[in-house]
């Protein structure tokens, strides 16, 4: 907040206030409006500098205003920013070989929001299983894990185990079967019973909302290896954990595993646009046909270049690396701090949690706050739990100034 005490400035009141009034209800921010960003770091409208440990759930991986991305938006931006799929353009080819390159599969189906390319995913998934697999029409069944998080379109919210992202939005698409994470007894039991009609199963190598719930070492190889045995998709929605944020460039690279299908979207474009894609080899691409899928702005022009220059960055300035090592001292460091605060310490690279044990009737919300007061943003999810994950080009010294930070606001509230 521009001031202490978690106080909001008539400056700051002045936007929260607009929001409230001309805009739908749909989140509950904390009372910090942001005016800049740019590295690891955003300002409020008060001039206040923050560290940000939400990075726009893992949009920001290369840090706020990159230059590179933006030198190569505005450069794009002068020239020429929307074709539609109707024509051909010199930005599309070039940005589709390098995605696909980049990743190693055979092509990409470029899309805009994460929940888009997920759908995407959903339908190469069903549409593979009917044209490929030999499933009877309709009766695809696609697998999902309890505890997802995949967007927020009505198919995917059928996938979902939680109230607030599907109560009242009925009715659900059919077609999906839940099964417990980090069980792969379960998967092998679906998948013995009805594996002759599963098309695909959909993963998140970390569930990233679920509150950065990290499965045991050899789960997703598991399930990788059970998909296989029964002629099943491995679909990985990488939209959080891909581009670097886990300490590899895709979550799925610390098992080995290369999924049938990879989702990504946020930090494929640095936060800087909207842009998400789907990967897969010929096999499962090639079974949309023209006209069968697409959308107005999917891989244009702008968002070709956007996430060429995001995706170099990763590359260009070693930003896996940096994740794994930094990863491992934000959690070396927090374990140190022997709190009645802390529940639990987890995550992998620079995608981490701590499960906060509400203390003194203070919670994870007044933690939050309490840091927002000391200058570092991260907010909860399911309450208890908050999430850190600042941008991947945060330095050591810089790291080690918001540990300080967290520890010295936990402790402040003990
Ligand atoms: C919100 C959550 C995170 C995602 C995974 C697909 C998508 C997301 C693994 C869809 C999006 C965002 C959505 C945003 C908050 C944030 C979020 F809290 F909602 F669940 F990160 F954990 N797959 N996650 O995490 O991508 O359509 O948003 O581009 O909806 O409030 P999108």
């Amino acid at each position: 907040m521009g001031t202490q005490n978690n106080i909001v400035s008539a400056n700051a009141q002045k936007y929260i206030d607009q929001e409230e009034k001309y805009g739908a209800h749909n989140y509950h921010p904390l009372p910090v409006v942001l005016s800049k960003g740019e590295g690891a770091f955003v300002w409020d409208v008060d001039g206040k500098r923050y560290f940000d440990f939400l990075s726009a759930y893992s949009a920001v991986n290369q840090g706020h205003c990159h230059p590179k991305i933006i030198e190569a938006l505005c450069d794009q931006a002068h020239t020429l920013c929307l074709t539609s799929r109707a024509f051909y353009n010199d930005c599309l080819g070039p940005y589709e070989e390098f995605v696909s390159k980049f990743f190693g599969y055979d092509k990409m189906l470029p899309m805009n929001s994460g929940a888009e390319a997920v759908e995407t995913a959903l339908k190469l998934a069903r549409r593979w299983g009917y044209v490929e697999k030999g499933i009877p029409e309709d009766q695809a069944i696609i697998i999902c894990c309890n505890g997802n998080f995949h967007g927020r379109t009505i198919s995917i919210v059928s996938m979902s185990c939680d109230p607030d992202s599907y109560s009242q939005y009925g009715p659900f698409t059919p077609g999906f079967v839940k099964i417990p994470y980090n069980d792969p007894g379960a998967l092998k039991a679906v998948l013995e019973e009805c594996g002759a009609q599963t098309a695909a199963f959909l993963v998140e190598p970390i569930q990233g909302e679920a509150g950065v719930f990290v499965p045991d070492d050899g789960y997703l190889k598991e399930c990788y290896d059970l998909c296989k045995a029964h002629n099943v998709l491995f679909v990985a929605d990488e939209v959080q954990t891909g581009i670097a944020r886990t300490g590899k460039m895709l979550c799925c690279d610390h098992e080995g595993i290369r999924p049938d299908i990879v989702i990504l979207g946020k930090a494929i474009s640095g936060g800087v646009l909207p842009v998400s894609a789907c990967l897969a080899d010929d096999e499962i691409m090639l079974t949309i046909k023209p006209g069968e899928h697409g959308s107005t702005y999917g891989g244009f022009p702008l968002a070709a270049r956007v996430a060429v220059a995001a995706l170099s960055v990763i590359k260009d300035e070693k930003l896996t690396e940096n994740a794994e090592r930094l990863g491992k001292i934000f959690r070396e460091e927090m374990s140190k701090l022997n709190s009645p605060f802390i529940e639990q310490i987890r995550g992998k690279g620079l995608l981490n949690a701590i499960v906060i044990k509400p203390h003194n009737g203070k919670e994870a919300w007044d933690v939050c706050l309490k840091m927002a007061e000391n200058g570092l943003l991260a907010k909860p999810t399911h309450k208890h739990i908050i999430r850190f994950a600042p941008p991947l080009v945060i330095t050591e010294d810089e790291l080690r100034v918001a540990i300080g930070i967290i520890k010295e606001s936990i402790t402040s509230l003990e």
